[in-house]
């Protein structure tokens, strides 16, 4: 942890002017809100500041490069890789107070947001005038579109509608230099120069600070038909992805739950619903509600030919919430199960699944820890959670390594949503090989000369 303070009084007194007395925290209980996220890593900045306007994000990127002190840009601190954490001190940049919905533009299907936005709120405003946000982190209830933004989030939704980048139209950012610039338009076609957008959605807070975001929006599904489906073991579960694959069905959610997270869950809501199942299935379709109700039907046949022992159709809103509060649970709830986790969010092609839990478990036999596995089955993203104490850390690191190289072989990715940061940095270079990571590296030079923007995030031993 950080203990030094090297701002100067007087520094302070100008990053006081640019945002306003009442937004700059400097006082130790208020730093330490601001020193982690949701990996528990924590790491104490030497001030906060909250600004109100890009314009402000400017001038304190210019003070940075001038007084060379890191710049951190937090949204929630939701995240799951410490790519908020203020690894080498420096000042965080809080987004809360910009967090107006500027637009809901019915006509143009688009809307434009500032940062601090929660992204729950952007698809119940959306949701009000027929129109729908797809991207669903599992903390939709609390994480912000800055942060989606910055790490490119996934979530529940994926399988059929993508992911934070394939929504995002447009962008205005502050370089890490100072600059405000503008990328990408109001519409869904535009090739005028290099896609900087792209390049910034999940750049994980490194390459520029996102200060307002323009993300297309879909005409709401008339219907949307939720099952949860029991399976005796993980196998037969997971053998459900094939079958509806050659079904050619696209539901818009097929998330996996194993017996470990499915208790966890459980235990945490005080609610009971697997009647002591091996393992579930939560999957969703949409569309016009003939066809919804057709692909779930479907669905059901073939998970009953997989060896579903109890299928649950939810009947109403309140049911189909219930279902998604259980599965967007499973998270936090884990903590009871071990002190520490060390959470994966590992991807690999949706046909080698099956391969990837028998190696999974392989892994956790071999190690003796307590592995728990659970997520997006139906895109090939699952979180593979390592849970352990104090004592088993050298064991659990290494568990998770051998976990990364099988994703590797599998010719998956050790990140699907999460992002490297400060947890994947290691595992890095096992994915990327030195010539693409001397690439990244000097894109974040060209456009970050003083390594001011996030430090220490993505690379290991970044200067
Ligand atoms: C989820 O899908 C989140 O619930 C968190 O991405 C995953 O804690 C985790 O492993
Ligand atoms: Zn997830």
């Amino acid at each position: 942890m950080t203990t030094e303070k090297p701002l100067k009084p007087a520094v302070i007194k100008e990053l006081r002017n640019i945002v306003g007395p009442p937004h700059l925290f400097t006082e130790p209980e208020e730093l330490t809100v601001y020193s982690y996220d949701a990996t528990r890593m924590t790491s104490l900045p030497w001030a906060v500041a909250r600004p109100a306007t890009a314009g402000e994000v400017s001038r304190i990127l210019f003070l940075a490069n001038r007084e060379r002190f890191p710049v951190i840009p937090r949204g929630a601190g939701t995240g799951m890789s410490g790519g908020s954490v203020p690894a080498r001190g420096g000042v965080v940049l809080s987004f809360e107070r910009m967090n107006r919905i500027l637009e809901v533009d019915g006509r143009d299907m688009l809307a434009v947001l500032e940062p601090g936005v929660i992204t729950g709120d952007l698809q119940k405003e959306a949701e009000k005038v027929g129109l729908f946000y797809p991207p669903d982190p599992a903390s939709s209830a609390f994480c912000t579109i800055g942060g989606n933004v910055a790490e490119c989030a996934g979530g529940l939704r994926a399988v059929k509608y993508g992911v934070t980048r394939d929504y995002v139209l447009g962008l205005e950012v502050v370089l890490p230099t100072g600059e405000i610039i503008r990328t990408g338009a109001r519409t869904t076609k535009s090739v005028a120069g290099y896609d900087l957008t792209r390049l910034l959605v999940g750049s994980e807070g490194t390459l520029g600070v996102v200060t307002q975001i323009t993300v297309r929006l879909l005409p709401l599904p008339e219907a949307v038909r939720t099952l949860a489906a029991f399976f005796p073991g993980a196998g037969q579960a997971v053998s459900v992805l094939a079958r509806i694959g050659a079904a050619r069905i696209v539901p818009r959610a097929v998330e996996f739950v194993d017996q470990g997270a499915l208790r966890a869950a459980e235990g945490y809501l005080q609610s009971e619903l697997s009647g002591g199942a091996g393992a579930m299935l939560l999957i969703e379709t949409d569309g016009p509600a003939a066809s919804a109700d057709r692909e779930r039907d479907a669905i059901e046949v073939l998970c009953r030919e997989a060896g579903a022992s109890k299928i649950f159709r939810a009947g109403s809103r309140e049911e189909q919430d219930r279902i998604w509060k259980l599965r967007k649970s499973i998270s936090p709830a884990l903590y009871a199960l071990k002190p520490r986790k060390l959470n994966e969010d590992i991807v690999v092609p949706v046909s080698r699944i099956p391969e990837l839990l028998t190696e999974v478990d392989a892994i956790a036999s071999r190690s003796g820890l307590l592995m728990v596995t659970f997520g997006h089955a139906g895109d090939g993203n699952v979180h593979v959670n390592v849970m352990h104490d104090e004592s088993e850390r050298t064991k659990a690191e290494q568990a998770v390594r051998e976990v990364f190289e099988a994703v590797v072989r599998l010719q998956g990715s050790i990140t699907g949503e999460h992002g490297v940061g400060l947890a994947k940095a290691a595992y890095l270079p096992l994915e990327a090989g030195p010539e693409t990571i001397a690439a990244m590296k000097r894109i974040k030079q060209a456009l970050d000369p003083n390594n001011i923007l996030n430090p220490g995030k993505i690379f290991l031993n970044a200067e």
